[in-house]
C-alpha cells in the first residue's frame, strides 16, 4: 500500500514500529523520500540565539535549563543589546536564518520579544526570523492576558517569519505530564500552530523520542500532526529529536540505539505522507548518523549552526561544538551519493550544488572558504 501511495492507519503504523525489518523500512522510506524530493538533500546557513537557559519549568529530559534559584550556575541571560550584538556578528555573512529559542523567564515577556523581533527586522529585513515555540507563547500571552489569536497576530506583525518545531515533546497527556509537566499541553501546542497557519504562516514540528514513551505514543503524536497538516498544510518539515541522557533527571534511562533512530526516521517518513520534508538534526545525532539517515527517509540536515546552540552539547551529544562550513555540509551529502541543495527556511533554492565541481563551487559567492564566526 505504501508503494501505491496509500495512507497508513494507526495500527499499521504501530505494526511497522514493532515488526518492520530495518532494511525493509529503509527501502520503503527511501521510496517515499525519492518520490517527494528525488536525491535532493537540503541544508541552510543559519545561527541560533538562545536568550537564556534559566526556566520556570523543570522538564525532566532537559540538560540545558537552570532554575531561577540556580542563577549563576552555568546560566546566562542575554540583554536585548547583547542579542543584537550576536545578530550583528553575522552582518557580512550570507546566513539566511536566525533560530531563536530558549528557557521561559518572567522578564522575557511579550513586549520584550516584540521589541527584539522588530529590532532584528529593522537591522536586517531579509534575514528569516524563526522564533519561539508554543511553550513560550502560551506563557507570555497568559501573562499579558491576551488570547492565542491576538498574540500570534502581534508576533506576526513584529516580523517573525516562521516557528521552529520545539516544545512538542510527546503529545500523550500522561507521558507529557511526567516529562514536561506544567508547560503547554499537546492540544495547546497544536492549537497555536493551527492559528499561526491560519495567518498564512509556516512552521516545523518535532517529536522527542527514546525516553519513557512507547511506539503507540509515537504513532499517536505523528497522527495528530498528520491530522493538523491535512487541515492547514502549514507544516514544512518534521524533526525527530532523540533523547540524550547526560546531565538531566532522566540520566538513568539508556539512550536508544542508532538502529532505533533509523527505524524512527523511516516510520516517520512513511507515516507522515502529507509532510514534504523529514529533517535529521546533525548536532543531536552526530554527522555520521545524519549521513546514514539520508537513506532512511531523511532529505534535510538543517544548517551550519556555527556553534550557537547549547541544547544538545549539554545533553551528551557527540557534537560538542556544533559548527559545519557549507563545504562540510556539501561534502557530507555528496559522500553518500545525494544532491546537496542550499535552501532558505521556506525551501526556496539558494544554491543547487548538484553536478557542480568544487572548483566551480568556489565561485558561489565565495561561500565555501568563509571563516567561521563564533559566539563564544
Ligand atoms: O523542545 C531538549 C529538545 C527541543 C533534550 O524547527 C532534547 O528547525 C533530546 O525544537 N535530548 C528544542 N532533545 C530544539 C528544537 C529544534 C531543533 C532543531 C531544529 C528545529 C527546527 C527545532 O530540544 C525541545 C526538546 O524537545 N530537547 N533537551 C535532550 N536532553
Ligand atoms: Fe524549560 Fe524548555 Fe528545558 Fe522545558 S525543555 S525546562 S521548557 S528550557
Amino acid at each position: 500500500m505504501i508503494v501505491k501511495g496509500q495512507r497508513l492507519s494507526t495500527e499499521e503504523g504501530v505494526f511497522l514500529y514493532e515488526n518492520g525489518d530495518l532494511a525493509f523500512l529503509g527501502a520503503l522510506a527511501n521510496l517515499v523520500r525519492e518520490r517527494k524530493n528525488g536525491d535532493k538533500t537540503y541544508f541552510n546557513r543559519n545561527f541560533h540565539i538562545e536568550p537564556t537557559n534559566l526556566c520556570v519549568y523543570t522538564c525532566s529530559f532537559c540538560s540545558y535549563s537552570r532554575l531561577i534559584k540556580q542563577r549563576g550556575d552555568n546560566s546566562w541571560e542575554y540583554t536585548l543589546d547583547e542579542m543584537m550584538d550576536i545578530v550583528k556578528k553575522y552582518d557580512d555573512q550570507p546566513v539566511t536564518e536566525v533560530h531563536i529559542v530558549g528557557g521561559v523567564l518572567p522578564q522575557y515577556d511579550l513586549n520584550f520579544y516584540l521589541d527584539f523581533f522588530r529590532k532584528i527586522k529593522a537591522h536586517r529585513p531579509e534575514l528569516h526570523l524563526k522564533a519561539l515555540t508554543p511553550v513560550e507563547f502560551h506563557y507570555i500571552f497568559k501573562k499579558a492576558k491576551i488570547s492565542y489569536e491576538e498574540g500570534m497576530k502581534m508576533i506576526k506583525e513584529s516580523g517573525v517569519d516562521s516557528l521552529p518545531g520545539g516544545g512538542a515533546e510527546i503529545f500523550d497527556p500522561e507521558i507529557r505530564d511526567q516529562i514536561a509537566g506544567g508547560k503547554c499541553s499537546g492540544e495547546e501546542w497544536l492549537r497555536i500552530h493551527e492559528i499561526w497557519h491560519g495567518l498564512g504562516m509556516r512552521s516545523n514540528a518535532t517529536m522527542l523520542y527514546g525516553h519513557i514513551e512507547n511506539y503507540r505514543h509515537r504513532i499517536d503524536h505523528l497522527e495528530q500532526l498528520r491530522d493538523l497538516q491535512e487541515k492547514t498544510g502549514g507544516f514544512q518539515t518534521f524533526i525527530p529529536l532523540k533523547f540524550r541522557n547526560e546531565g538531566n533527571q532522566l540520566s538513568h534511562l539508556p539512550e536508544v540505539s542508532v538502529i532505533e533512530d533509523l527505524k524512527n526516521y523511516a516510520v516517520s517518513r512513511i507515516f507522515l505522507d502529507n509532510f514534504d520534508h523529514i529533517k535529521a538534526y546533525w548536532p543531536m545525532i552526530g554527522r555520521n548518523t545524519a549521513q546514514i539517515a539520508l537513506g532512511f527517509g531523511v532529505d534535510d540536515i538543517d544548517g551550519t549552526i556555527d556553534d550557537t546552540t547549547k541544547i544538545y552539547s549539554m545533553a551528551g551529544s557527540e557534537e560538542k561544538n556544533p559548527a559545519l562550513s557549507t563545504r562540510d555540509l556539501v561534502m557530507m551529502i555528496r559522500n553518500v551519493g545525494r544532491q546537496p541543495v542550499e535552501r532558505d527556511t521556506l525551501y526556496n533554492v539558494v544554491n543547487d550544488f548538484s553536478g557542480v565541481t568544487f572548483e566551480e563551487e568556489k565561485e558561489f559567492r565565495g561561500y565555501l572558504d568563509l571563516p567561521v564566526v563564533s559566539n563564544n
